[in-house]
């Protein structure tokens, strides 16, 4: 299939993709696809405005109604999970059979979702005063606005939009501006599931296209009050002050520096298995990436010789050929920071096996990164931050607590996880004195989190919560009420008040 012939699958106009300011290119060899136009600041006010107008009409609407929408949307997404899980692969890299996982990831959540709008409950509480009852209700916030990262192009949009929309909150969505094609397919698909379903506000769902600038005209609204941000750390501590700064609620989901214990008792083949997925899929551009490998003493040779071999074989190139299992870092600079966190880490005393520059001469504007692992000494500062890239480093330890202790000693707090068959070593993981993650696993890696339970972490992480449990809270507001069905007036904690 030809790069337009990927595009227009997804039912997009190719044609009317030329002339737009802003160039759109795939990772995979640097081709121009598309030209697309940014929305201007009154294209937002225009959206946020729209959105309002739509919440008026969608908060009346049942939430099982607004549940049935989403099911169609499922359906849809499932249906279209071939042509979009090939253009996520053509806008940003990711090998197609994690391109088709990501569009899995939307169709679950929209089946999640489908199902919790009929489960949308609260509490009844019971009253200190007679013929009183209390009870606690969830009710539609308003506009959310959605700022997603290039990594998971569409699949974050979705678990925040298919909760907000049955919870009765109409969504705007600002891609990454590296990402706007699939999120124009995925406006597609959500325009014909709305043929479907029938009656619905306008602007349910509407795309703002841009960078940073116009997403915060959003975010500084007070006419938005949930903004749901994925991507960097230092993108969300601008986004949560601002939304903090008006009262807003914001969800965040930021950097994640995942790390995984390798304990002695530990079945080694799985946990290879398990590392390469976590440490190499995506190329390293998860925010589950696993990052840190710590493991003890005792195994750690036969580990890393089993894991060398396993990074020795695998196969780097063409994201949308299924031999391969790496595809391309998104730009350039994705590869000048790939670079930097390596010298860096050799600078602290790292020993860098693999790394470097792959396919420069078939694609000289393509940026594939070979996989490195990298022996450190102890846990130095270039191993404290994010560098989204296939860079994996290892460390030895020598007791459970030690090996705790370096894998909550970073600013980030997403995913974590432990292989070991020693349960007195699991639950102390999963206890208080473990991990200090928002997800922490054992026996299998950081990444590829299923929808139903919440995502997010803590830390500099941001301590949202999205997709499953009952992240759905978070675009919801809390209603209190006592209600008296007597005939008299009691106030609480028994308290007189003019009375004799
Ligand atoms: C992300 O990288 O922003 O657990 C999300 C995972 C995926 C989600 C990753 N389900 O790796």
């Amino acid at each position: 299939m030809s790069y337009d012939e990927i595009l227009t699958a997804c039912g997009l106009d190719v044609s009317s993709l030329q002339n737009g300011a802003r160039a759109v290119h795939t990772p995979i060899d640097g081709s121009l696809i598309a030209r697309v136009d940014d929305n201007t600041e009154d294209d937002v006010r225009a959206a946020i405005a729209k959105s309002q107008a739509a919440f008026e009409v969608w908060r009346k609407t049942p939430a099982p109604v607004r549940g049935e929408f989403v099911r169609i949307l499922g359906e849809e997404l499932r249906a279209a999970k071939a042509e979009l899980g090939r253009l996520v692969t053509l806008e940003c890299g990711k090998i197609y059979q994690e391109g088709l996982g990501e569009v899995q990831e939307m169709v679950d959540i929209c089946v999640f979702a489908a199902g919790l709008s009929r489960q949308l409950d609260g509490k009844t509480i019971t009253s200190e005063r007679p013929g009183h009852h209390m009870r606690e209700t969830w009710q539609p916030m308003g506009p959310c606005g959605v700022i997603s990262a290039f990594n998971f192009p569409v699949a974050v949009w979705s678990w925040n939009a298919a909760l907000a929309l049955i919870c009765g909150d109409p969504v705007i969505w600002k891609p990454s501006e590296k990402t706007p094609l699939t999120a124009l397919a995925c406006q597609v698909i959500f325009d014909r599931a709305l043929k479907k379903f029938g009656e619905a506000p306008e602007g349910l769902n509407q795309l703002i296209l841009g960078d940073g600038a116009i997403g915060n005209i959003m975010v500084e609204s007070k006419d938005v009050p949930i903004i749901s941000a994925t991507g960097s750390t230092a993108m969300g501590r601008i986004v949560g002050q601002k939304v903090a700064a008006r009262f807003g609620r914001s969800i965040l989901e930021l950097g994640g520096n995942n790390a995984m214990i390798v304990a002695p008792s530990a079945d080694l083949d799985m946990a290879v298995r398990a590392i390469l997925f976590s440490a190499v899929g995506t190329a390293g551009q998860r925010c589950t990436t696993l990052r840190r490998l710590i493991v003890h003493e005792d195994v750690y040779e036969p580990l890393l010789t089993s894991l060398k071999t396993a990074y020795g074989s695998i196969k780097i190139g063409d994201p949308l050929n299924e031999a391969h299992l790496i595809g391309p870092l998104i730009d350039e600079q994705a590869f000048v920071q790939y670079e930097s966190a390596l010298k860096a880490a050799k600078e602290q005393g790292g020993a860098v096996h693999g790394g470097g520059r792959a396919l420069q001469n078939e694609y000289p504007q393509g940026r594939y990164a070979r996989p490195a692992i990298v022996e450190m000494p102890k846990q130095t500062d270039v191993m404290r931050h994010e560098t989204f890239a296939p860079i994996l480093y290892a460390l030895k330890y020598k007791t459970l607590d030690e090996a705790i202790a370096a894998q909550n000693d970073v600013p980030q707090g997403l995913s974590s996880s432990i292989f070991t068959t020693d349960v007195r070593e699991a639950e102390t993981f999963l206890s208080a004195v473990g991990s200090d993650c928002g997800i922490a696993n054992v026996n299998i890696g950081t990444s590829g989190a299923e929808i139903g339970g919440a995502f997010g972490g803590e830390k500099e992480t941001g301590g949202g919560r999205e997709s499953g449990s009952d992240a759905w809270k978070g675009y919801m507001r809390r209603m209190t009420s006592t209600v008296n069905y007597s005939s008299e007036l009691p106030l609480a904690q028994d308290i007189k008040f003019g009375e004799d």
